[in-house]
């Protein structure tokens, strides 16, 4: 089992308060969105707390593995999409914080949440990348995957987060054409240049399909989370829809997928894969994956550093706020 069971008590209806349950209950069978002004059951509240600030902070973590690329892209041209997808990146960050924020929570409280290890990031950014193809195969597979399991929480019950969903879809969709066409450039070039991009896809696969999480049998939060709208699909069923996608994309641009277990299953309708290495999933979950002191220790130093950002901001804004009380006093 890999989540955090003591933090939602689900199924379990909030004492008192079961009229305001019954009129949440409709609108989620109804299929309607519920606001931040709507009554919720503390339940729904901290599962989504939990999700949204997972992803905000999966958005900022993983700034990093790419971001280690700007000095070093191959051309003008390819630092500046890199520079812009980076920012791009910050961005989703940005508004998932604030969808968060709807729910009642402090960003600074989820931040320290997420230096202290109390709430998770998502898996892949524990992985290093090594060469400039891995800019490519995040773009293609990391992206890819994300796109795929963001366009169903488009429709997510809660409306800040879906809105905000809307936005990210779309700038990932340029993201992930932009690791594409990378890789495409490398498999197309030098025998060197698509052993490169060979080898980079050998290695994001297995990870990019550990982004949809745990096998549903082993998912704790998932049938709840359907159950209220959260989630729109199993994790097993994106992945399934993602290892479909993928396989004709890899034949365009001539690479092959590291699973030898990968064939076309006509009675099912979908390709078949081998078995993902769950032990590795837990352990990269726990902490202990490539990269993931390192990538702890460069967040909370940027955090650090940029206290000083903070406090101008604060006070600038307190002054504000002060001139605005003496013009009203006036
Ligand atoms: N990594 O019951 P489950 C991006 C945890 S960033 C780490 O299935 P749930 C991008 C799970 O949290 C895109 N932990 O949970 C950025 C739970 O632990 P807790 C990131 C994982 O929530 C920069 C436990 O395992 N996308 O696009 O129903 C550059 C049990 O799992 C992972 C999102 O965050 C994982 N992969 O379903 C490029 C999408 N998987 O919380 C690209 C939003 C599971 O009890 N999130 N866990 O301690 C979701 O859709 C869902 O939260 C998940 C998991 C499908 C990930």
């Amino acid at each position: 089992m890999y989540g955090n069971h003591d933090t939602e008590t689900a199924l379990v209806p909030d004492e008192g308060d079961s009229e305001r349950q019954a009129e949440f209950d409709a609108l989620i069978a109804d299929d309607q969105r519920i606001e931040p002004r709507d009554w919720m059951p503390d339940a729904y509240r901290r599962t989504l707390i939990r999700q949204v600030a997972q992803h905000a902070h999966s958005e900022i973590i993983g700034m990093q593995p790419e971001g280690n690329w700007i000095t070093r892209a191959p051309s003008l041209r390819r630092k500046a999409i890199l520079i812009a997808k980076v920012q791009d990146e910050g961005g989703h960050g940005l508004y998932l914080y604030s969808a968060c924020e709807t729910l009642g929570v402090d960003r600074e409280d989820l931040l320290d949440r997420l230096h202290g290890g109390r709430q998770k990031y998502s898996s892949i950014f524990n992985y290093p990348a090594l060469t400039w193809a891995d800019v490519g195969a995040i773009g293609w597979l990391v992206d890819g995957a994300a796109i795929m399991n963001q366009v169903a929480l488009c429709r997510c019950s809660y409306g800040p987060y879906a809105r905000a969903m809307i936005r990210i879809c779309k700038e990932e969709s340029f993201h992930q054409r932009q690791g594409f066409e990378i890789l495409h450039t490398l498999a197309h070039g030098t025998p060197a240049q698509k052993e490169m991009a060979q080898d980079a896809v050998n290695r994001f696969w297995a990870p990019a399909l550990m982004m949809f999480g745990p096998p549903d049998d082993a998912s704790p939060h998932s049938a709840q989370s359907m159950a209220w709208g959260i989630k729109r699909f199993s994790n097993d069923e994106l992945r399934q829809r993602f290892v479909d996608m993928s396989v004709p994309q890899a034949e365009v641009l001539g690479l092959s997928l590291p699973d030898p277990d990968l064939r076309w299953n006509d009675e099912r309708g979908h390709y078949d894969s081998g078995e993902l290495d769950w032990d590795e999933f837990a352990r990269v979950i726990s902490g202990d994956g490539p990269c993931n002191a390192q990538r702890m220790s460069r967040r909370i130093r940027a955090h650090e550093d940029g206290a000083w950002v903070r406090e101008a901001a604060q006070a600038y804004a307190a002054k504000q706020a002060a001139r605005t009380l003496e013009v009203a006093a006036s």
